[in-house]
């Protein structure tokens, strides 16, 4: 069979997670139309009839503002190394700007096979996927890494199929990486706490989602349904009002919307328990981060 793993990068925002779900077949990772949605590496298995694609979601690389940012892009620069395949994601319509050139020299320097992928192509006009490609170009030029082009719309599907093809005909022949049945690497609580985080990034604005982290800290089997309790830490007193929102309808929207999506997951009915902590300036405190937010195995 043929397998391998395949890096999907680019800048915050371009649309790699959207396009990951949208060669799943189904939602795995968390979406917004917020910047630095992606925190972690996730490794998300594409099993086909006759191929296994670990398709590998990385955080979206730019200029940190924080320590918390600087270990979200360090992760995203390990995740590429040692992959078989780079798809390397960009956005027409947002241009082309320093960090993008930036990505394309870490990408050029890795000499790993990439595919270059202009995404939104359902939005953008041809005279911006021009200058796009154009641009990206002027480091990514015929003598890099770079083996092949698709526009595509993670949104619309246009090209997905064509972009599959050529990822599976890229790919060694391998062994099966992970069992059939599973579509993560990541713990079932990761990924509870990912669709509360999402609720938060949909719901709230401003520094809000940004400040904000999931812990699950428990999943229980009870006799008709599972109980979550999960704490959402945000860094000063003054945004629990907002979390919390007036007569607590914020948190209840956010608990609503999640628990559908973790019944979905699990299959099952969910009672979620949410409750908000104020963990001071935790983006700065590495003993959080590492340890709470659980980034110690992804910095090694
Ligand atoms: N019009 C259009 N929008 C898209 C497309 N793909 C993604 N988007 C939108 O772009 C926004 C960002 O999508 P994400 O998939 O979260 O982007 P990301 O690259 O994973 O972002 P980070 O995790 O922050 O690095 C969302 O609002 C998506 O709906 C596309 O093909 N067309
Ligand atoms: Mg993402």
């Amino acid at each position: 069979m043929k397998s391998g793993f395949v890096a999907v990068a680019g800048k915050p925002n371009v649309g790699k997670s959207t396009l990951i779900n949208a060669l799943m077949k189904r939602k795995v990772v968390i979406v917004s139309d917020k910047p630095q949605t992606t925190r972690n590496r996730v490794n998300c298995i594409l099993n086909t009839q006759d191929a296994q694609i670990v398709l590998v979601d990385t955080p979206g690389i730019h200029k940190p503002l924080h320590k918390f940012g600087e270990y979200m892009v360090k992760i995203a620069v390990n995740a590429l190394k040692g992959q078989d395949l780079i798809l390397f994601l960009i956005d027409p319509i947002d241009k082309i700007r320093e960090s993008d050139l930036n990505i394309a020299k870490i990408i050029k320097e890795s000499k790993i096979p990439t595919i270059l992928v202009i995404n939104k192509i359902d939005s953008a006009t041809p005279e911006q996927i021009k200058e796009a490609e154009e641009r990206i170009k002027t480091v990514l030029d015929k003598n890099s890494n770079i083996i092949a082009e698709f526009k595509i719309s993670a949104l619309t599907g246009e090209n997905l199929s064509e972009l599959l093809e050529k990822i599976i005909d890229t790919l060694p022949e391998g062994p099966q990486y992970y069992p059939e049945d599973m579509t993560t690497d990541r713990p079932l609580a990761f990924m509870i706490s990912e669709l509360i985080r999402e609720k938060i990034f949909h719901l709230t604005s401003e520094e809000i989602p940004h400040s904000t982290a999931v812990v699950v800290e428990e999943i229980t089997n009870k006799e008709d349904l599972v109980y979550i309790r999960a704490e959402i830490y945000i860094e000063r007193q003054s945004q629990k009002g907002i979390i919390i929102g007036q007569k607590g309808r914020m948190i209840k929207k956010i608990g609503m919307l999640a628990r559908k999506d973790i019944e979905m997951l699990l299959d099952d009915r969910v009672y979620l328990d949410l409750y908000v902590k104020v963990k001071d300036k935790w983006r700065q405190k590495d003993s959080i981060i590492m340890n709470t937010i659980g980034l110690k195995n992804d910095l090694q």
